[in-house]
């Protein structure tokens, strides 16, 4: 008998449809940030700099430059990872060749090579506004600014996004997410903390104002960024509240964005009483919103099982955030969708049933017992299984690849 095959018996011993876990996580999309691959630069700017409203750190060589190299990068993501993936795009990865505009201008058509290059690999599109680096982030503030021509750029960028948004959902046959972050805030202590949310929320009623087929409107909250410590517009009260009274809009949680006890993993089944859709941005947070890989970690698994015990694998959307560049930006990529995904099988080959029950009995000596041995159960064997029949490789081996491709690729650019 295979490792698989014993492996499956021992989980089918405690009730677990192992078969049925692997067709559930085979369909479950990741939706995987680009901007891992660039340290979130995108493509408007020769410098590649950023200039306010979000950091990377690290200057790990062989970053994308190009749309070409992003893609041929992201191509190697694709081949490492199993399982069913989109790409999720930023404004600033638009496509000008040569003619640029502004982020007010933008238009489907820069983004048709992405749409071609996705409809090739069968794969779906998420969009986002990129309301930072850019001189018209002014003081700080994008959508909330008392600046009226500021605020009605950053209004125009978000209506152009959310018709780029409609666009790919046309073209790819498939609903868009289009998330709304904006790093909005205060260093030190306001005045006045009502009158910015009020612009905030005028500000999004304008951009949400026309009805788009195959869009999904996310906003994303945060508790604090570097540089705006003492007060963040975009709260996650403020967002809740506005994605409560708005139907068709939803909250983003992104579980680097609040107290470094509060967890995400709470948060979704609070939603799912309210919600039929929550939008996620799996990342690591080390000490705050530090966009570390996702790791295969005590956090990203409760992550998973509440959407996998909740039976929300379609409600919850999943789109990872991190974006290290002290590291090889491919591996940095792949080890954390590989991980999302492992910690969905993982919570996929729970006795969750089982487990309920000892819930409801009140039996808790069983199931800290029951949840114990779990962790040490031959996982591993499904999970190598898995990637066999997907088509990627199952171990150590990925890394191989990885290295090759520093080596007659990244390193030459
Ligand atoms: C920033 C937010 C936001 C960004 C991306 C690039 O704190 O998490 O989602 O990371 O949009
Ligand atoms: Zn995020």
């Amino acid at each position: 008998m295979s490792r698989y095959e014993e492996a499956k018996k021992r989980y089918e011993a405690l009730g677990v449809d192992v078969e049925g876990a692997l067709k559930k996580l085979a369909a479950t999309t990741i939706s995987i940030h680009c901007w891992q691959g660039d340290d979130v630069t995108g493509f408007e700017n020769a410098d590649g700099a950023l200039t306010g409203g979000i950091q990377a750190t690290g200057n790990y060589p062989g970053k994308a430059r190009t749309p070409q190299e992003l893609m041929a990068d992201f191509d190697k993501v694709l081949s490492l990872t199993p399982g069913a993936k989109k790409i999720n795009l930023h404004a600033c990865y638009a496509i000008f060749d040569g003619n640029k505009v502004d982020r007010d201008a933008i238009e489907p058509k820069h983004f048709a090579p992405w749409v071609a290059y996705a409809k090739e690999r069968g794969i779906g599109i998420d969009f986002n506004p990129t309301c930072f680096s850019h001189p018209m982030l002014k003081n700080g503030l994008s959508l909330s600014s008392p600046d009226e021509e500021v605020r009605a750029f950053w209004i125009r960028h978000c209506i152009a996004c959310r018709r780029i948004a409609a666009y790919f959902a046309k073209e790819l046959g498939q609903p868009v997410v289009n998330n709304v972050w904006i790093p909005d805030g205060y260093k030190d202590i306001p005045a006045d903390r009502l009158g910015p949310r009020m612009r905030l929320k005028d500000s999004l009623d304008q951009i949400f104002a026309e009805k788009l087929d195959g869009v999904i409107d996310c906003v994303e909250s945060k508790v604090f960024g570097i540089g705006v410590e003492s007060y963040t517009v975009g709260s996650n009260e403020f967002y809740m509240g506005y994605a409560a009274s708005h139907p068709g809009v939803y909250n983003l949680l992104d579980n680097g964005h609040y107290h470094p006890t509060e967890v995400v993993s709470d948060k979704i089944p609070s939603l799912l009483a309210f919600f039929d859709k929550i939008p996620l941005h799996v990342t690591r947070p080390v000490r705050w919103d530090s966009d570390h890989v996702v790791l295969f970690d005590d956090e990203t698994r409760e992550i998973a099982k509440e959407i996998v015990r909740n039976d929300a694998l379609d409600k919850v959307l999943i789109g990872l955030d991190y974006f290290d560049a002290s590291i090889n930006r491919i591996s940095a990529w792949v080890v954390g969708v590989r991980n999302m995904q492992k910690a969905l099988l993982f919570a996929l080959l729970q006795p969750n049933a089982k487990m309920k029950a000892l819930q409801d009995a009140h039996n808790f000596s069983e199931l800290m017992m029951l949840s114990e041995e779990m962790k040490s159960y031959p996982f591993g064997d499904i999970w190598e299984h898995y990637c066999e029949t997907q088509g990627v490789p199952a171990g150590l081996e990925w890394f191989d690849e990885i290295k090759q491709y520093e080596e007659t690729v990244l390193s030459k650019r």
